[in-house]
């Protein structure tokens, strides 16, 4: 972490069971170096017991430029690979941490920033928030994930004709092509965000630990592996005393019921 005389270039703060993390570099429209990448891997390690959802956002008028392209001028090849690992680790922190992660994007949402943003459980983009992937005009590829999290998210057809003709899609086609789950008005997403990261930490946290680390298991197995992962889930998960407590509480008529939003 930075001296106490230094800015963060991540803050984090606390609201009850929620942690915010803010990507803190807007001058360099929030281009990530790797003392960025090492203040986010070191915020999702440390987040306090007490948290059950993080959001995290970046300050300024766009959520991250990517890669900080002035880190590559001097960069030998076993440089790179070590600087993309040092992606991969800090983007495992976030995707495969304790809790829950919701994006808050606005602005740019390039290169690397959308390869972070993949590393997201729930993205949710306001209107000003463009998606790109300008590695092909920049000369290099893909090195914080990419190629495997936003191809799983939107297919490696896109992927590859974003890459290859600097296509930017806006927030409404990002909604549509599933790259983000909700878009809001301009100024309205980290709203939207503490809204459902309320109903997240809400879940019983075995049932999002669930779902956030044994769900992208599954889906990269074979299907009878797959199943067997997921009555493993589904028994652990049911007798849990937690989970006895809310069904009852449902068939006692004393929880929600579910209804449209
Ligand atoms: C940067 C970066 C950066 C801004 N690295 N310094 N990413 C890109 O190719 C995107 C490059 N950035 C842009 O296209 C634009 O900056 C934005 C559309 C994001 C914002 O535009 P704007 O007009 O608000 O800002 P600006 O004037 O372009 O930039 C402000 C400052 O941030 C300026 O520095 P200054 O010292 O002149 O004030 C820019 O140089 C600096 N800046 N973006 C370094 N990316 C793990 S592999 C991932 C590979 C990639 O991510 S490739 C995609 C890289």
């Amino acid at each position: 972490m930075p001296s106490s005389l230094e800015t963060p270039l991540v803050n984090v703060s606390y609201d009850g069971p929620v942690a915010t993390v803010t990507l803190n570099r807007p001058a360099k429209r929030n281009a990530l170096n790797l003392a960025v990448v090492a203040q986010l891997r070191q915020a999702f390690e440390t987040l306090p017991d007490t948290v059950r959802v993080a959001i995290l956002d970046g300050a300024g008028d766009h959520f991250s430029a990517g890669l900080d392209l002035s880190e590559l001028s001097e960069t030998e090849t076993h440089e790179g690979m070590q600087s993309s690992f040092a992606w991969y680790e800090a983007f495992a922190k976030l995707q495969f941490g304790r809790v829950p992660v919701i994006c808050v994007l606005h602005g740019a949402v390039v290169g690397g920033g959308l390869e972070l943003a993949s590393a997201a459980h729930v993205r949710v983009a306001d209107e000003t928030a463009y998606f790109g992937l300008p590695e092909g005009q920049r000369g290099i590829f893909l090195g914080g994930g990419g190629s495997v999290r936003v191809s799983k998210l939107i297919g490696f057809s896109r992927v590859t004709e974003m890459m290859l003709t600097g296509h930017v899609y806006t927030a409404p086609e990002a909604f549509a092509i599933g790259l983000v789950h909700h878009v809001t008005p301009a100024g309205q997403a980290m709203a939207k965000a503490r809204e459902l990261a309320a109903r997240i930490a809400s879940n019983a946290p075995l049932s999002n630990f669930a779902i956030t680390h044994a769900l992208p298991l599954i889906a990269e197995q074979p299907m009878a592996h797959g199943l067997m992962t997921e009555a493993l889930m589904a028994a652990v998960t049911q007798g849990a005393p937690e989970a006895k407590e809310r069904v009852n509480a449902f068939l006692q008529k004393r929880a929600a019921k579910v209804k449209p939003q």
